[in-house]
C-alpha cells in the first residue's frame, strides 16, 4: 500500500530518530533526509487512510495560495482553523490579552480593520508564489517595487506548455529577502514539475516536516497542485516525490503516533476534478471529489506553536 512509505518512516524515526530541542520548545525525534514517492495515474491520491485527513481543508489552504492572499481571514471564514494559532500567538504576546482562539476568529471575521491589523502572515506561499516582489528603474540608479510582482504560477503553465523538456519548471517560496517579515518560513518551500511520455509529475523539498500534522496536507497538497497543473497542460498526471529535510515528530504526540502506527491501511482513495477551469486561478472547492475513501478515525493532535 501506498500509504506503507508514510508508516515506515514514522516508525523510522518513532525508534532511531535524535531527540533535539526545537524552537517551540516542545522537542522532537528527527532523522535528516527523507523521500517518498506516490502514483497519481487512473485518479489515485495519496490521502493517509490510517486516520482521517481533512481534505477539503488541504485544497481551500492550496486555493487560497493561489489567491496570494496572506491573511487568515478568508479561511476563518471558510471554517479553516489551521493557520490560527500564528496570528493568535502574536497578539497575545503584543496586547497581554488572553483572548479565546474561537474569540480571535470571531473577530477576524466581524472585523476587516482589526483582521487587517492582526490576522496576516506576512509575505509567505501566495505572496511569493503569485507575487514575488520585482524592482523597476526609477531613475539616478532608484529603483522602486513595481505594481505587478512576478506570477510564478502563471509563468509555470506557460513554461510547461511551452517546454515540456525544460528541467527549469519550479516556483519557490523562499524568498531570502523577504523571511525576516514572514510568521513561519515557507517549510513546504520549493516545488518542480517535470514532463514524460505526456504525463506531468510533481515534486516537493519540504525543508521541516512535521509528519504527524503538516505532512499529510503537505502529500495532498502537492498531488493536488500536479493535477491541477496537469488538466491545465492536457497532460496526464504521473507520480509525486516528496522530499524532507527535517523531518520529525513532536515528542507530545508519541502517544498519537503508537495508536497510528498500530493500524493498517487500506483502500485506494480517488481525486476527481469535476470541471476545466479557464486557468489555473479559476478552480473552485466544489471541482474537486474525493471517492472511494475510508480512513479511520481522526486522531486529534497539538499544534507546537
Ligand atoms: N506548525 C507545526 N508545528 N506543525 C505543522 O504541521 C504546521 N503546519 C502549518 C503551520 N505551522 C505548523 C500549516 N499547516 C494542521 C494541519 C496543517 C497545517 C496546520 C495545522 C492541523 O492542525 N491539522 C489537524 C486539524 C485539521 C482541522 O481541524 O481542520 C489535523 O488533524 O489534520
Ligand atoms: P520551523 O519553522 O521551526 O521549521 O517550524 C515549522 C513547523 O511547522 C515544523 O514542525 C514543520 C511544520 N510544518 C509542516 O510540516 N508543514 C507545513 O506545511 C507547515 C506550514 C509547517
Amino acid at each position: 500500500h501506498y500509504e506503507q512509505q508514510y508508516l515506515d518512516l514514522m516508525r523510522q524515526i518513532r525508534d532511531t530518530g535524535d531527540e533535539r530541542v526545537d524552537r517551540t520548545g516542545v522537542g522532537t525525534r528527527s532523522v535528516f533526509g527523507a523521500q517518498m514517492r506516490f502514483s497519481l495515474r487512473d485518479d489515485a491520491v495519496p490521502l493517509l487512510t490510517t486516520k482521517r485527513v481533512y481534505w477539503k481543508v488541504a485544497v481551500r489552504e492550496m486555493l487560497w495560495f493561489l489567491t496570494g492572499n496572506t491573511n487568515i481571514r478568508p479561511l476563518v471564514e471558510q471554517g479553516v482553523h489551521i493557520w490560527t494559532d500564528w496570528p493568535l500567538d502574536k497578539y497575545r504576546r503584543a496586547t497581554g490579552e488572553e483572548i479565546e482562539r474561537d474569540a480571535f476568529e470571531a473577530r477576524i471575521v466581524a472585523d476587516p480593520a482589526f483582521a487587517e491589523q492582526w490576522g496576516d502572515l506576512g509575505p509567505v506561499y501566495g505572496a511569493q508564489w503569485v507575487n514575488w516582489p520585482r524592482y523597476e528603474a526609477a531613475g539616478d540608479g532608484l529603483y522602486r517595487r513595481a505594481e505587478q510582482g512576478h506570477n510564478q504560477i502563471a509563468d509555470l503553465v506557460e513554461a510547461i506548455r511551452a517546454n515540456p523538456g525544460s528541467r527549469r519548471l519550479l516556483f519557490t517560496g523562499w524568498n531570502v529577502a523577504e523571511i525576516a517579515g514572514m510568521a513561519l518560513p515557507p517549510c513546504h518551500m520549493t516545488y518542480q514539475f517535470h514532463v514524460s511520455g505526456g504525463r506531468l509529475s510533481g515534486l516537493l523539498f519540504q525543508r521541516s516536516a512535521d509528519l504527524v500534522l503538516g505532512v499529510p496536507f503537505n502529500i495532498f497538497g502537492l498531488a493536488l497542485i500536479t493535477r491541477m497543473l496537469a488538466q491545465q497542460c492536457d497532460l496526464e498526471p504521473g507520480e509525486i516525490v516528496w522530499q524532507g529535510g527535517d523531518v520529525h515528530l513532536y515528542l507530545n504526540h508519541a502517544a498519537l503516533v503508537d495508536e497510528q502506527l498500530s493500524r493498517t491501511p487500506g483502500g485506494a482513495p480517488k481525486l476527481r476534478i469535476n470541471r476545466r477551469p479557464d486557468s489555473i486561478f479559476d478552480y473552485r472547492i466544489e471541482d474537486f471529489e474525493v471517492t472511494d475513501y475510508a480512513p479511520q478515525a481522526h486522531i486529534a493532535a497539538p499544534v507546537a506553536v
